[in-house]
């Protein structure tokens, strides 16, 4: 296995890649997975790599994952960060629809220094327990499989089994920690990393015959003595950020003159939207959440919240380098600097760096684009039940910073069921938020179709698991509860609102 502890700046992966061609694949004695290092995927020593990968074989994907205090160096200064398998992104896992996921979690932190303290719900706490999470995997809630109540200490293990069933939708996903209490502390320390499964956009020719990248955005906070013990430090939603590509400040990325790539993004970060601009190149989206836009939509600029992906087709016109830049922005009302995320080096087409035997993509997709067979659109005739979800928040003293996020009012409670519904019900929800600030939903297992947005219809009617509910706004989604009972949560993915209280939970029953 490559760690990849401390790397910022270039990549001894990707140097080694380049200097002796592309790598065999290596199998593990099980057979149950196959690694793929971490490199750059045109072959250059100083182009960003794509993270380290974890293939499936013969329908599994076994692997053993930790958490583990890491040492690593971000531009701000050195730090223990808490993150998987000693790696800024974790690892991304790559599966098939049908495929089960098993990972032997351990949980090498640490113990908490609460420990001997009583936890009040909805304050961040007890920093080093955790789970994992399989966020917009439509999966069993339950037992080993995406179950986010489970509370793995310091010193345990755990093994997940998680079952995709055969018509999964094909898509980018991605897996985190979800223990309610440390889960801001644990994202903004980079505990995530993407996973892909794969089919449905990878099947268009013009797709197909791009290079692909994966690019995990994080916004890392270093601990003040190395490990982040406080929620202080993450609160303030201003607060200084290193933004890192893949672990990576400021990286390089190569492209060649007329070529097309394939961009898998994900905004792994805890609390801060990232709107993504590269002026002067061409940035068509396909999919969002992972799922597939209509047709090939080309834009100047677009934002992905906290916990959002996109499938970004690039295209570079010219030679010369420009920026992969998150612009200024106000987030509600804070008010947040432009960030330079990368250099985007656009080269000759027949630059002698680029590794032979390199796909060189040209096309961007002009039709319909296929979609996700089992994601049809749901029609209001379709809705048996609607339900409104209040966006608030209230001064709660002894709370950290006198505050509660709340849902309808309340914070979060893990033993009220919030929403119960049947097994086979269409909902549409309407979520009303009465902040000044966005606030980014998630739920999980089942995705929704957005249907609008303050009112006005999204005629793309993407299907999504996150959705950015915009300040003093409203958006209402539908969705199908199928497969899978049992309880789960939505929540806001802002992660210090669910650490104190913006989730509920939703109950599904037959
Ligand atoms: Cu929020």
């Amino acid at each position: 296995m490559v760690t990849r502890r401390g790397l910022l700046k270039g990549s001894a992966a990707a140097t080694l890649a380049a200097g002796i061609g592309p790598l065999p694949w290596l199998v593990s004695p099980s057979s149950a997975m196959e690694t793929v290092t971490s490199k750059s995927p045109v072959g250059i020593s100083d182009d960003l790599a794509n993270p380290m990968e974890i293939h499936s074989v013969n329908g599994r994907l076994k692997a053993d994952f930790y958490m583990e205090a890491t040492d690593y160096t971000l531009p701000s200064g050195p730090t223990k960060l808490r993150i998987f398998n000693a790696s800024l992104p974790g690892p991304t896992l790559r599966l098939k629809p049908g495929d089960t996921l098993e990972l032997a979690f351990e949980n090498r932190m640490p113990p908490n220094k609460d420990a001997r303290k009583p936890v009040v719900t909805n304050v961040p706490n007890r920093f080093n327990t955790t789970n994992v999470h399989y966020h917009g995997f439509h999966v069993s809630p339950r037992g080993n499989s995406d179950n986010v109540y489970l509370q793995i200490e310091p010193g345990q293990s755990f093994n997940y089994v998680v079952q995709l069933p055969v018509d999964h939708p094909a898509g980018n996903y991605w897996y985190h920690p979800h223990r309610h209490g440390s889960v801001s502390a644990q994202i903004a320390s980079g505990a995530a990393g993407m996973a892909i499964i794969t089919g449905t956009l990878d099947d268009v020719p013009e797709i197909a015959d791009a290079i692909e990248r994966v690019l995990v955005l994080q916004a890392p906070i270093a601990g003040i003595d190395g490990l982040l013990e406080s929620e202080k430090p993450i609160w303030p939603l201003d607060a200084e950020r290193d933004f890192l590509v893949n672990g990576q400040y400021r990286p390089k990325i190569y492209i060649r003159e007329g070529e097309v790539q394939h961009w898998r993004i994900l905004n792994a970060g805890d609390a801060q939207f990232i709107p993504l601009r590269a002026d002067g190149l061409e940035m068509h989206l396909v999919g969002l959440d992972g799922n597939p836009l209509p047709m090939a939509q080309q834009t100047d600029e677009f934002t992905l919240a906290p916990g959002n992906r996109a499938n970004l087709l690039i295209k570079a016109p010219k030679t010369g380098t420009y920026a992969l830049k998150r612009p200024a922005f106000m987030q509600g009302k804070a008010s947040l600097p432009e960030e330079h995320l990368a250099d985007i080096i656009v080269v000759a087409a027949d630059d002698p760096r680029i590794a032979p035997g390199i796909k060189f993509g040209k096309e961007i997709p002009t039709g319909e684009l296929p979609k996700n067979e089992i994601l049809t659109d749901i029609n209001a005739d379709e809705v048996t039940v609607k339900r409104k979800f209040v966006l608030g928040v209230k001064d709660v003293s002894g709370f950290f910073d006198n505050t509660e996020f709340t849902i309808n009012g309340r914070g979060f409670d893990p033993r009220r069921d919030d929403v119960v519904a049947k097994l086979g019900a269409v909902e549409e929800w309407t979520l009303i938020n009465t902040t000044p600030f966005p606030h980014p939903l998630h739920i999980h297992v089942n995705p929704f179709q957005v249907i609008d947005i303050n009112g006005e219809p999204d005629t793309r009617k993407p299907w999504m698991d996150t959705i950015a509910v915009p300040a003093a706004g409203t958006v209402t989604f539908r969705t199908r509860f199928v497969d899978f009972t049992g309880r789960y949560v939505m929540h806001c993915h802002i992660l210090p609102h669910e650490d104190t209280g913006m989730m509920i939970n939703v109950n599904i029953e037959v």
